[in-house]
């Protein structure tokens, strides 16, 4: 059997936005008012209230780790005046986890901001490194004995948003479609398929490296801080492709895959961890990313069912950073068939082990997503090991949550 590292973490991850309910005061929120045909986060599945609930489902199920991520917009409502009752409610919710022994990794931003901050120009505004670095001064001051934090969740698709919507703005996107709703509807079938925020086929200018740059810059000034200020082990998460060539397709790999990954792989050489978050994979031919063709296999969120792709994305990412251990901070599927997520699931984990076998320093597995929850304008890609009556809040652990506690009780997968 493999040996895993002492303290390996098997758990599930979350985002603030995604489950909490009633965001008010971030750009997201602002935005599922007006774009067409994306639906709003509203309740979300109230977690905010019920965190407890949620991380107990996880602890009995025989997790030993939990991903969630605090959220800036409620910190922060208004420049320069933080919440303390909101810093109060996330390390509350930090000592939940640790007193269900579920070692808690927390994220400081998970694509939702602050309305006035993205109205300030958010992540190219001219004063985004002050004005993030002054939240992450006062987020630490509850993180102290948190062992992991993440600065910034998938700043690559953060990069290919902030692209796509600049060129939205300005009327000039070009080949590329309206980041919205008929892009995604397009994505399947037209041209370049990829990843919006979340997973969601779309047609996207890739992302300008000037823009990944910037927040590379913002990641290094968060984890200064965040190393001066607890003894948290401290990195970025990435979106990974697990992009292959095909024939003829070599030399454009690499300048896809520096373009949408290596750039922000190489801005992790330093960290304590990679977090690799992997769904699918892509092929590239000369021409650039081929889509994903129409297949009865794809998840519902148009992808092809690629769960090998996690060991080419710990593989990448571990070669890329020159060797920086690696958190699988996302990994997962959407789908409304628990067995298919369990299948899915065990053929990932396959792939993790053998890299571990290989050498490569890996130190946990986060199952994306521990509830069904709003994925970024829409509500039917589930992706939980529980579901959530979204009237009641009723919680319903699907098999997938026992089978994936099982394994991580027995430290690997059964035979
Ligand atoms: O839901 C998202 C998450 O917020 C970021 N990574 C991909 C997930 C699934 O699409």
């Amino acid at each position: 059997m493999t040996q895993l590292r002492p303290g390996f973490l098997w758990g599930a991850a979350t985002a603030p936005h995604q489950i909490e309910g009633n965001n008010v005061n971030s750009d997201w929120w602002a935005r599922e008012g007006f774009m067409p045909g994306m639906e709003r986060s509203g309740d979300a599945v109230d977690s905010y209230h019920r965190y407890r609930e949620d991380m107990t489902l996880l602890a009995e199920a025989g997790l030993n780790s939990y991903r969630f991520g605090i959220e800036w917009a409620r910190i922060e409502p208004v420049p320069g005046a933080f919440s303390r009752a909101e810093l109060a409610h996330y390390r509350r919710m930090i000592d939940t986890a640790l007193e269900l022994r579920l070692s808690p990794v927390v994220t400081l931003n998970h694509f939702t901001l602050p309305k006035w901050f993205a109205d300030e120009g958010g992540w190219l505004g001219e004063q985004a490194i002050d004005r993030f670095t002054a939240y992450v001064r006062e987020a630490t001051t509850i993180l102290g004995d948190v062992p992991w934090v993440a600065t910034l969740n998938e700043p690559n698709m953060l990069a290919m948003m902030i692209t796509a919507m600049r060129a939205f703005m300005s009327g000039d996107l070009g080949e590329w479609q309206s980041p919205t709703v008929e892009a995604d509807a397009a994505g399947d079938a037209a041209g370049d398929s990829e990843e919006l925020t979340a997973g969601r086929p779309s047609v996207l200018p890739p992302p300008d490296p000037e823009i990944g740059r910037k927040l590379a810059e913002v990641h290094a000034a968060a984890r200064e801080i965040v190393r001066e200020r607890t003894d948290a082990g401290v990195g970025w998460t990435v979106a990974n492709g697990a992009y292959y060539a095909l024939p003829g397709g070599e030399q454009k790999l690499e300048e896809i895959r520096y373009i949408r990954e290596d750039l922000y792989l190489e801005a992790a050489r330093g960290d304590d961890f990679i977090g690799v978050q992997s769904y699918s994979s892509q092929g590239v031919d000369e021409n650039g990313l081929v889509p994903h063709p129409p297949h009865p296999d794809n998840t519902l969120v148009g992808t092809a069912y690629r769960p090998d792709s996690l060991e080419t994305a710990i593989r990448h990412s571990w070669e890329v950073t020159g060797g920086v251990p690696v958190m699988v901070t996302e990994n997962g599927i959407a789908t409304a068939d628990d067995e298919r997520r369990i299948a899915y699931t065990g053929a990932a984990l396959r792939g993790l082990l053998a890299a571990v076998d290989d050498g490569i320093d890996v130190r946990g597995y986060l199952h994306w997503t521990a509830l069904d929850n709003y994925e970024w304008g829409h509500w039917e890609p589930t992706f939980g090991l529980i579901a959530v009556d979204r009237q009641t809040f009723e919680r319903k652990p699907k098999p997938s949550l026992g089978w994936l506690g099982d394994v991580a009780r027995r430290g690997g997968l059964p035979d």
